[in-house]
């Protein structure tokens, strides 16, 4: 978010003086299951709360109308990467029907937005999250609590499990010491003179709460600062209580959803069943992450249930050099249909994005090419930083890369049981238990294609030799109008036939 520093201006970051942000502790499993993550992994950006099953507060800055509309959020987030928060009730991948922008944000005044979902989240838990709709709290001096998965240091990276950290309520009078005019009555400062202690980026949105046993009230929502956790800088959020009446008609009045805010007698229309949570099915297709700023990734084609096997997880987890936009990825499987991409370079390009771990739900008895393009040609290292890519099948890393130039391919095979296997043993498929080599006449001639060439980026003519001796028998090049890997082309080279 914007940082009003008194010095340079609004927008203005001081990162002379980095410093430890936060300075809070990594919080327990279902201390804050109201937490909301504005996007899934590491794309996601900002946080929020759920102030009903269905709705959940941001800040306008966080611009969820450009990011997070129609797309995923994750709610109850406390791994970044992971839902599985047992033994507290799991997170869940939930998607944004709407998103309302307080209609007066400007800049840093107004900082609220309110998101609602295509399904509730309903919390399994004793603590609950209330909107604090009275004007006189916080009190000078209360102690608060702000969360969030934002980064730990200024300009670090982003934390992987939520922190918290307490901070003191401080008067207006006393914030505008600080920053002037710019703390108008609907904000709330909180923080201590000496710093030390702070929200910062990727913390936007997210809640600032009084807790008093399991009811947290939500008086706060992360907005801006000078800086993080600098002296006489304190946090400045956007003042929960000030805007309860258009929180009201927009969740009560336009929505019309559940809320506690609302009173019992508001919904005209039935509440949401309040039985188990609803859970993201199991067969769904691959949840591409949050869309970046930039167009959204080619919609996956949905894997058909016709699964006789079942299904399994690939994992493809990526920690980025420093260039994530140069990275894209496809998989296909052994009939070479698409079954999962990012096909454009550019997806990955958050600044605070590090890290993302991308699920492919897959048929078990089957192939699967995962190639990973860098369109850089360098891979994921080691020039521009220290990235790689993992390949993970239920639990364990199947295959690790990094120095690959442009592209990497590496061939998943799942047994039935959706274990890795290097190949799968098709012999049977004609249900005949012969061994099958004997039908077929071998003699035949095992030579490379003498007109396979690639030309690359300089200009300069590779042939099979040059990719047998790179070991880039796996890269996949057009040639003669068909994309296929080199060791087709190159099978005597490659040692394939
Ligand atoms: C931010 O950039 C940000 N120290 C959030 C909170 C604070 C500063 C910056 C408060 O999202």
């Amino acid at each position: 978010m914007l940082k009003y520093n008194p010095v340079k201006g609004i927008g203005a970051l001081d990162d002379t003086n980095i410093q430890k942000i936060i300075n809070g502790q990594q919080s327990a499993k279902g201390e804050f299951p109201y937490y909301v993550l504005l996007g899934v992994g590491g794309n996601a950006g900002c946080g929020g709360s759920l102030i009903a099953p269905q709705v959940v507060l941001t800040a306008a800055h966080c611009e969820p109308a450009t990011y997070n509309l129609g797309e995923l959020v994750t709610v109850g987030a406390y791994d970044r990467y992971s839902l599985n928060n047992s033994p507290a009730q799991n997170a869940e991948k939930i998607r944004v029907s709407k998103v309302r922008e307080h209609p007066q944000y400007s800049d840093v005044d107004y900082d609220f937005a309110l998101l609602l979902l295509d399904t509730p989240y309903i919390m399994d838990s004793e603590k609950y999250l209330v909107v604090n709709d009275n004007a006189q709290y916080p009190a000078a001096g209360a102690n608060l609590d702000v969360l969030g998965l934002g980064v730990t240091k200024v300009d670090g990276n982003v934390a992987q499990k939520l922190r918290d950290v307490a901070v003191p309520a401080i008067t207006n009078a006393e914030c505008r010491k600080s920053y002037g005019n710019q703390v108008k009555n609907n904000m709330l400062c909180a923080g201590f003179d000496a710093g030390g202690k702070d929200s910062c980026q990727g913390d936007s949105g997210g809640p600032l709460v009084q807790i008093e046993g399991n009811k947290h009230t939500q008086v706060g929502v992360v907005s801006w600062g000078a800086g993080c956790a600098e002296a006489n800088s304190p946090g400045v959020y956007a003042r929960v209580s000030s805007e309860i009446e258009w929180m009201k008609q927009t969740i009560c009045d336009d929505w019309n959803v559940e809320a506690s805010l609302c009173g019992p007698s508001t919904p005209t229309t039935p509440p949401p069943p309040v039985a188990a949570p609803v859970t993201a099915p199991v067969t769904a297709p691959v949840q591409a992450p949050q869309a970046a700023p930039q167009s959204p990734p080619t919609p996956t084609p949905p894997i058909s249930n016709e699964c006789s096997a079942g299904q399994s997880d690939i994992k493809l987890f990526f920690k980025f050099d420093d260039y994530p936009d140069d990275i894209s990825w496809t998989v296909t499987d052994a009939q070479n249909v698409l079954v999962a991409e990012i096909d454009e370079p550019g997806y990955y390009d958050d600044i605070l994005l590090t890290k993302v771990t991308e699920t492919i739900t897959v048929c078990n008895n089957n192939c699967y090419d995962v190639t990973i393009n860098d369109i850089y040609g360098n891979g994921l290292c080691c020039e521009e930083g220290n990235g790689r890519y993992d390949i993970r099948v239920q639990g364990t890393t199947i295959f690790t890369g990094k120095r690959f130039g442009e592209q990497a391919v590496e061939r998943v095979c799942l047994d039935k049981n959706g274990v890795f296997v290097t190949s799968l043993d098709n012999d049977s498929e004609d249900g005949d238990d012969d061994d099958d080599d004997e039908d077929y006449d071998y003699e035949y001639e095992c030579e490379d294609d003498a007109t396979f060439k690639w030309v690359n980026k300089k200009g300069k003519t590779k042939n099979c030799k040059w990719f047998a001796k790179k070991n880039k028998c796996n890269a996949k090049r057009k040639h003669n109008g068909k994309k296929q890997r080199v060791f087709n082309f190159c099978p005597f080279s490659c040692n394939t036939c």
